[in-house]
């Protein structure tokens, strides 16, 4: 179970975010409400929620998942991949340290952006990426053995981070799209398949027993009520412009 979580909120310079997909400029009021909703569905689900202030100085700053990884023995200051992104992960390291005794950090040559960091309990799956390095994977191998945990190296074909594509919704049961539908890492799972029309949705977060589910996806939202979980459905489709879901919003932990 989390308890806590943190976001920030966006700032008007989003609509200059990194994006790879071509659904145009997101609408800042739009976002701002969107964000608004997302907040109020962490707290309904338990956590309590600090809100970060907007920063200007990085359009993509409300995608806060990307600079932390949080466990439940240390918290991790990534290397973000992206040059815009890269210094977002000053700004966390003195916001976690008020949580976690223990904070380590990932340095140069090595690179990792945590949305290709999927924890399923004491384990984490990490996608090599364009915006994660095998040194920035090993680094965080590392420090994860010094606190008993442990991590595996996922090399990612098309998808921009790992959770883009996956979604560990507990009790052994995984959300899968694309390249991981055959995966051979992701054999020992339950896999609810998710259509490639609705790929998406593969990113939907599970917070608590509640699964969020992207709006716009009833088929995923099906399955993975289906599944037994109860779902909630939030629009973010302002964030899905940037490339950015539910897991990215937030950290929890
Ligand atoms: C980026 O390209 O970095 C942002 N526009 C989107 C980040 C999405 N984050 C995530 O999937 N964890």
């Amino acid at each position: 179970m989390f308890k806590n979580a943190i976001v920030r909120t966006p700032c008007p310079e989003m609509i200059n975010g990194l994006s790879s997909v071509t659904l145009g400029k997101p609408d800042y009021s739009k976002a701002m409400d969107q964000h608004a909703r997302y907040v109020d569905a962490l707290r309904n689900c338990g956590l309590e929620v600090k809100v970060l202030e907007a920063d200007s100085r990085f359009p993509d700053s409300t995608f806060v998942e990307d600079v932390a990884l949080c466990t439940p023995h240390c918290a991790i200051i990534t290397n973000p991949g992206a040059p815009s992104r890269n210094r977002e992960k000053l700004e966390m390291k003195p916001v976690l340290q008020t949580y976690y005794k223990q904070v380590e950090s990932i340095k140069t040559p090595g690179i990792l952006d945590a949305g290709d960091v999927m924890m399923v309990g004491q384990h984490f799956y990490i996608g090599i990426s364009e915006r994660t390095n095998v040194e920035g994977a090993e680094q965080l191998i590392g420090i994860l053995e010094k606190y008993g945990m442990t991590g595996s190296k996922v090399p990612l074909q098309k998808m921009l981070h790992l959770k883009s594509g996956l979604s560990y919704l507990e009790q052994n049961k995984l959300l899968v799209t694309g390249e991981f539908i055959h995966h051979p890492a992701f054999n020992s799972f339950h896999r609810i398949e998710v259509d490639p029309d609705e790929s998406y949705a593969a990113n939907s977060l599970w917070v608590n027993s509640t699964v969020l589910v992207p709006a716009g996806f009833p088929n995923t939202r099906e399955k993975i009520e289906q599944a037994g979980y109860h779902t909630l459905s939030l629009d973010v489709s302002e964030f899905q412009k940037l490339d950015g879901g539910l897991s990215c919003l937030s950290l929890r932990f």
